[in-house]
Parts: structure tokens; C-alpha cells; sequence
């Protein structure tokens, strides 16, 4: 199957930064070795948007501003059970700078996200109260862009809630799945694989998108 990128298509890069990549705060293993592939993927939309996991010190996401917890584990906060995580993509430090072999200059937006202290955001689209939003939906429509790709780290976090949250607000999703990587918590990469299906999001290859 081919598919050939529309001007109402955009590619969504999600979180593809220093922390997550191996040797940052919160690395996903292999996150780096889809650096290439997704740098030739963005070659193929004209429209490409690019998200920043952005906290500050003492965010509610980290296990260090919970004394007696540790990372991976989890408790429950005011929006529901919130995963703890090492401190990750701290606002202005290299953890959180993009990837450096990341080269999309024609991305025309980069969206922040997690940067309230009290609420983390996986999704590009809703914060994880599941209510505030980010402005992307209302970015997209205004542009027109009814079809989103996703791809970027992790898959079985923020790729997978942006892509639920996408599909809700209305947008054609699919994850590109070789250009991506997971966290890989225990069951978090087959409770995403079901998640997706459930609500129609397809998965897609590099392939596909790369032939036309
Ligand atoms: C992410 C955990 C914490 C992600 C962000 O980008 O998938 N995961 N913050
Ligand atoms: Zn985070």
C-alpha cells in the first residue's frame, strides 16, 4: 500500500528529545535509531508539527517531588493515577533540547506540553485531566489538517494518548510504527497495541508512506 501525503495531512512528531533518547533521564530503548527515518518522513508532508515535553522543577510527573515513591511506580492524583517518572525534560536544560540530528526546518509548529506544575500531559491534544486543552485541535481545524501520522517516543505513552485524543477530536490517526518506540512498562506495549485498535487507529509503515 502507498500512500501519498495530501496538504491536509500532517506528520506529528511527538517528544523526540534528549531525555528520552539513550543516555537522557528517561531513555527509551532504541528511541535515537528512529531519528533518520522520521527526518525522511517529514521530507514527505508539507506540514509538519514537532511536540516538547516541557516541565518544570518539581513537576507532579516526578517521582523526586513524591518523598518515599520511586520512578515507574504509581499514585493517584487529582485526575486519576499518574506514573512516576525520573526527572525528565526540565524547562531550558539539554534533556529537554529535540534530539540534535533531528532536521525538520520546514516544521512550522512546536508544541509544549506538561508545563502546568499540578497536571502532566502525555496527549497533544488534552492534558491528563482529560479537559484542558492545548489549542492543537483548534490549530489543526483552523488549518484545515484533517489527517495526522504519528510518530516520535514513546509509543506506549504520549504516541498513544495523542493518537486516542486525535482520533475523539475528530482527526484520522495513524502510527507509524517503525517510526516509533516504547517505554516498554510491563504490558504498556500490548495494552497500547489494544487501546489503538479499539479506537480505530490504524498502524502504518514507514514503507507505505516512503514509496510514492
Ligand atoms: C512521555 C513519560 C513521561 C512520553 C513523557 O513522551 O511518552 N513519557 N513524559
Ligand atoms: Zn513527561
Amino acid at each position: 500500500m502507498t500512500i501519498n501525503p495530501a496538504p491536509t495531512d500532517a506528520l506529528l512528531v511527538i517528544d523526540l528529545q534528549n531525555d528520552f533518547c539513550p543516555g537522557g533521564a528517561l531513555a527509551v530503548p532504541e528511541g535515537d535509531q528512529i531519528v533518520p527515518l522520521v527526518n525522511r518522513l517529514a521530507q514527505r508532508f508539507e506540514h509538519v508539527i514537532l511536540t516538547q515535553d516541557w516541565h518544570p522543577r518539581g513537576h507532579i510527573s516526578f517521582a523526586s517531588s513524591h518523598p518515599g515513591t520511586q520512578p515507574f511506580a504509581t499514585i493517584e492524583v487529582a485526575y486519576g493515577t499518574q506514573t512516576l517518572w525520573p526527572d525528565h525534560c526540565v524547562q531550558g536544560t539539554p534533556g529537554a533540547d529535540f534530539q540534535p540530528g533531528i532536521h525538520i526546518p520546514h516544521a512550522a509548529l512546536i508544541l509544549r506540553k506538561g508545563f502546568r506544575r499540578e497536571i502532566d500531559s502525555y496527549s497533544a491534544f488534552l492534558e491528563d485531566d482529560h479537559t484542558t486543552p492545548t489549542g492543537l485541535a483548534s490549530y489543526l481545524r483552523e488549518r484545515g489538517l484533517k489527517r495526522l501520522f504519528l510518530c516520535g517516543l514513546a509509543y506506549d505513552f504520549c504516541v498513544r494518548y495523542s493518537a486516542i485524543d486525535g482520533t475523539v477530536a475528530g482527526f484520522e490517526c495513524s502510527v507509524i510504527e517503525d517510526a516509533t518506540r516504547a517505554v516498554g512498562l510491563p504490558g504498556s506495549f500490548e495494552d497500547t497495541k489494544m487501546a489503538l485498535a479499539e479506537k480505530a487507529v490504524r498502524h502504518v509503515l514507514s514503507s507505505s508512506l516512503l514509496a510514492g
